[in-house]
C-alpha cells in the first residue's frame, strides 16, 4: 500500500479523492490517505496557523512551528520513512516521469500550503522537493496534491481493472489519444468513421494510430521531438 499523509488546513477538501478510481484505490488497500491539520497543533487561544511576512508586503504565512508538528505527525504515522513533498509555484513541475518517481518511491508526506506560502524554515528543516502542478496561481496546495494522488492512482498496483490500459494511455507513449466514439451511430447528422463499425480490427488499429499520431503533430509537436 502507497500511503500518503496530507498536511492541510482545510481536510474536508479530500473528501473528494473517495470518489472515482481514488476511491476505488483506497477501498481496495493499494492507496492509504491520512490528513493532519497543522490547527490541531497550536497552542494558542485563537489556533493561530498564519502570521503578517517579516519585512512586510500583503498577506500572510503559515508558521513553522504548527506545520513541522503536523508534518512530524504524519511521518510518524507512515512509519516507512516518508519523502516529504510541499506543493508550490516554485517546484519541479509535474510530469508522466515525475508520477512514475512517486509511485515507485517511499510513502509521502505532502505540504499543502496555503496564503503567500509557508515559513522558509520548515521548508529547509523538512522538506525533500518542492512540486509545481503547472504554471497558474492556485489559492493553495490542496487541489495540486489532489491531482498527484489521482495521477498516482492508476499505476498502483490492482487499481486498473485492464492491466495493460496504463501502460497504452497518452504520455506513457508520448502520443495523444485518438478520436472516440460511441452509440449512436448518428448522432445530429454526424456519423462516427465508418472503418469503426467493421469488425476488421487490424484496419481499426491502423486509423487509430494514424489518428492519434496525426491530433499529436497538429495539438502538440513538442510530445514528437525525441528526448
Ligand atoms: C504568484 C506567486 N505568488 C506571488 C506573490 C503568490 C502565490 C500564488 C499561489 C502564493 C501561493 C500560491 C498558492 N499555490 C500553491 O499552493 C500551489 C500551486 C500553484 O499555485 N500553481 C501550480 N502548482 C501549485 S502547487 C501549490
Amino acid at each position: 500500500m502507497l500511503k500518503v499523509g496530507l498536511v492541510s488546513i482545510f481536510p474536508e477538501m479530500f473528501e473528494a479523492i473517495s470518489y472515482g478510481m481514488t476511491g476505488r484505490a483506497q477501498e481496495i488497500g493499494a492507496l492509504g490517505v491520512e490528513v493532519f491539520n497543522p490547527r490541531s497543533y497550536t497552542t494558542d487561544n485563537y489556533r493561530r496557523v498564519d502570521d503578517r511576512p517579516y519585512g512586510g508586503g500583503p498577506g500572510m504565512v503559515m508558521m513553522a512551528e504548527p506545520l513541522c508538528q503536523a508534518i512530524d505527525a504524519a511521518k510518524v504515522s507512515l512509519e516507512r520513512t516518508p519523502k516529504v513533498v510541499y506543493l508550490s509555484p516554485q517546484g519541479r513541475c509535474l510530469d508522466h516521469d515525475y508520477v512514475q518517481e512517486l509511485v515507485s518511491g517511499p510513502d509521502l508526506v505532502m505540504l499543502c500550503g496555503r496564503y503567500e506560502g509557508v515559513d522558509e524554515r520548515v521548508i529547509d528543516a523538512r522538506v525533500d522537493e518542492e512540486l509545481s502542478i503547472g504554471d497558474y496561481v492556485l489559492a493553495g496546495g490542496e487541489l495540486a496534491a489532489m491531482v498527484v494522488i489521482e495521477a498516482m492512482a492508476r499505476w498502483l498496483p490492482g487499481v486498473l481493472g485492464n492491466a495493460e490500459s496504463a501502460p497504452q494511455d497518452s504520455f506513457s507513449n508520448s502520443l495523444l489519444d485518438c478520436r472516440q466514439y460511441t452509440r449512436p451511430e448518428v448522432w445530429r447528422d454526424k456519423a462516427v468513421p465508418h472503418v469503426l463499425l467493421g469488425g476488421n480490427h487490424q484496419a481499426i488499429e491502423q486509423w487509430r494510430q494514424k489518428d492519434a499520431l496525426d491530433r499529436t503533430e497538429h495539438r502538440r509537436p513538442d510530445l514528437l521531438v525525441r528526448k
